[in-house]
């Protein structure tokens, strides 16, 4: 049965990127698929541990943003992360079936690492481990995430593909797996975990800075002209778009010619994702005009987009209660479908249970 797993991490400044590569994106989802979205904020402190009371707040926005956005919690579950301990526990599992060479590889590790890599956080070399283990804790099938995730998703599925065959003979002893829908030779015929299929797709994948169209947009970028913040007013943004760097030739009409223009194609990209459009029908409207016409019908769109978001996002903030109990009603979801994978996961081990 098909199931959605995501989630965003509550290190604040939540931004634009976030929103169109994942959050929106999960909106149409959860009406077709068993959804859960979580706010992760086990991983939030692999790269070192936010002021207390920042952390329990920016958990607080991401599930505010996700219900602005569109995210219902009567149709999808919504929980943070450190309320379900199978999470914990399955990535202790994971550790110790993911090899050190595969962490090593990971891209994210190096640019978060930056160059003194023995001071980073063991956290954060095993970041992978323990979004492997978000993932396969409720054996979800799909998970929406931008472009940067990509390699952690395959790392996802080597895990679930080393577990299931080093347990192949556990799992059919105890008859906890399920017939594998696509046979192929590396895969045992039984599945315990499934091999999670990312879904990476759309004209927001990746969104840039907008002073380096060669750099994501991201939370931790110093400048913060570098981002559309979920929490910035019309002003703000009006601002950030007009300052965004950009080249000095207009527009092109065809999506070829955005090639070796990384601002000018971001911005189209941006445009393209608020108004559900593609990046050829943005510049059948736009190619030939300047930066000057064009910055300022984004700067509307986006306002028009971002606004009763942000204004939603801030009513839900000004009462902690209610998205405390949104959270509570999800944990409670969270967990009731995690502990039966993990009781599994101890038995196919041979953890002992005296209890
Ligand atoms: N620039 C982006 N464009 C498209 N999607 C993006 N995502 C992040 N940046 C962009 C997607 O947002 C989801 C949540 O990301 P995260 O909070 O878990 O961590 P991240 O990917 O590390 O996000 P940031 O903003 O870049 O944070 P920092 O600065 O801490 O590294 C994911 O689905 C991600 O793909």
């Amino acid at each position: 049965k098909p199931r959605v797993f995501s989630g965003v991490q509550p290190t604040g400044n939540l931004h634009l990127g976030n929103y169109l590569g994942a959050v929106s994106r999960w909106v149409p989802i959860q009406d077709q698929m068993e959804s859960i979205f979580c706010v992760v904020d086990l991983h939030a402190i692999t790269a070192g541990f936010p002021d207390a009371g920042k952390l329990a707040s920016a958990t607080r926005e991401v599930t505010a943003a996700y219900i602005a956005a569109g995210i219902d919690p009567k149709k999808s579950i919504i929980f943070n992360q450190s309320q379900v301990r199978e999470h914990a526990e399955l990535a202790w599992i994971f550790n110790c079936v993911a090899r050190i060479g595969w962490m090593n590889r990971m891209t994210q590790f190096k640019d978060k690492a930056g160059k003194n890599k023995e001071n980073a956080s063991l956290g954060l070399l095993a970041y992978p481990s323990l979004m492997a283990a978000d993932i396969l804790a409720y054996k979800a099938t799909h998970v929406p995430v931008g472009d940067d995730q990509k390699q952690h998703l395959e790392l996802t599925r080597d895990i679930a593909q080393k577990f299931n065959n080093d347990f192949a003979a556990r799992i059919k002893e105890l008859d906890v797996g399920v017939p594998n829908p696509t046979p192929s030779p590396e895969l045992p015929e039984d599945l315990f975990f499934p091999v999670t299929e990312p879904m990476i797709a759309g004209p927001a994948t990746r969104i840039m800075s907008l002073r380096d169209g060669t750099k994501k947009m991201s939370k931790s970028d110093p400048s913060d002209l570098s981002r559309i913040n979920l929490t910035d007013d019309a002003e703000a943004i009006s601002r950030k778009i007009k300052k965004a760097k950009t080249d000095p030739e207009a527009l092109p009409s065809e999506v070829d010619g955005l090639k070796d223009r990384p601002e000018a194609d971001n911005l189209v990209g941006i445009y393209a994702a608020l108004s559900g459009q593609s990046k050829q029908d943005v510049l059948g409207e736009f190619g030939g005009q300047q930066f000057s016409a064009f910055k300022p019908a984004l700067s509307d769109l986006a306002v028009e987009k971002l606004s009763p978001m942000t204004d939603e996002m801030r009513r839900l903030m000004a009462d902690a209660s209610e998205i405390d109990a949104i959270l509570k009603t999800g944990a409670e979801k969270a967990s009731a479908i995690a502990e039966p994978v993990l009781k599994d996961v101890r038995k196919i081990i041979g953890f002992l249970d005296v209890r």
